[in-house]
């Protein structure tokens, strides 16, 4: 397609890899876009198939969750939105965003050799610092079609020096945790292989033991005592893991458990 011919090298390098695949059999590839989750949804509109992958080499308008923004500068990180069309009730989103974390955390760890941690709900880290975020979004217009668009975004050859103020503190990406420069089509492979495998197990088993265990082994907050922000409350205890439902389980100072499904995390000191 005359579309591609303008294309960067890694991405031509993985749309010969996905060829075989499902999630990124088809690439739609934007050296420049304002958010690729923006770009996705209109595509999954228009009857775009599960699998479709959009990437693009920087983004103007990054979303993160609750309107906060996503840094995406051009030309060293992944910016990436997956489509799919799970027939699932709107309440299943949390548990996709659980999912995708496992899956994120287990490609970052097969790419790099490194220990990436999820950090409920959405975050993956290394060495304690945010690495990569999950931005999961879900739709279903009146017509049918319901949809979900799974944003990710990684912070790969992202040099230290280059992160703008205050992000550095919290942030990272894998080249300075590594000491090398990775190939973001390695880098979306494996994600979109291990993501392939997780969302594989949950339309079969739904949100099965073994997926729970898989998450809880690679969980960042387990067993430590954090403040969990909820929207409508302000928690502290000690976490326990994810429930069979997907929430996750934290145990106050009166010995009462909570169950969380939203909200965000910080650790206590
Ligand atoms: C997220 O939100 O972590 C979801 C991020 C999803 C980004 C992808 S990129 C492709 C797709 N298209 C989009 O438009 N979005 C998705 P949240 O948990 O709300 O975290 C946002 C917070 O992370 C910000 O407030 C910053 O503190 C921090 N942050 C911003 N940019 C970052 C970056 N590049 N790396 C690490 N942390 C960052």
């Amino acid at each position: 397609m005359s579309l591609h011919h303008s294309d960067p090298a890694w991405i031509a390098e993985l749309r010969q890899n996905r060829a075989q695949k499902r999630f990124g059999q088809e690439v739609l590839f934007f050296s420049s876009i304002d958010s690729t989750n923006r770009q996705a949804k209109e595509e999954a509109k228009r009857g775009a198939p599960e699998g479709m992958v959009i990437i693009a080499d920087g983004q103007s308008e990054g979303k993160g969750r609750k309107g906060r923004t996503w840094e995406s500068p051009p030309g060293v990180n992944l910016y990436s939105s997956v489509i799919l069309r799970p027939s699932l009730p709107l309440a299943a989103v949390p548990r996709i965003t659980l999912l995708t974390g496992l899956g994120v955390a287990r490609a970052l760890r097969h790419v790099s050799g490194l220990c990436a941690f999820i950090k409920w709900p959405n975050d993956v880290l290394i060495g304690g610092k945010k690495i990569a975020g999950i931005l999961a979004e879900m739709e279903a217009p009146r017509e049918g079609g319901t949809f979900v668009i799974l944003g990710i975004g990684v912070n790969v050859n992202w040099k230290a020096d280059e992160f703008p103020e205050g992000l550095a503190e919290i942030a990272s990406s894998l080249r300075p945790e590594a000491g090398r420069e990775f190939a973001r089509e390695e880098v979306a492979g494996a994600i979109f292989d291990h993501l392939e495998e997780v969302y594989e197990d949950f339309r079969t088993e739904g949100f099965s033991l073994r997926l729970r265990e898989g998450w809880n082994r690679l969980s960042w907050v387990n067993e430590k005592w954090v403040r969990a922000d909820t929207m409508d409350q302000v928690l502290e205890g000690r976490v326990l893991g994810l429930d069979t439902d997907g929430a996750l389980l934290l145990l106050d100072r009166g010995g009462k458990t909570h169950r969380l499904i939203v909200g965000d995390i910080s650790l206590r000191v």
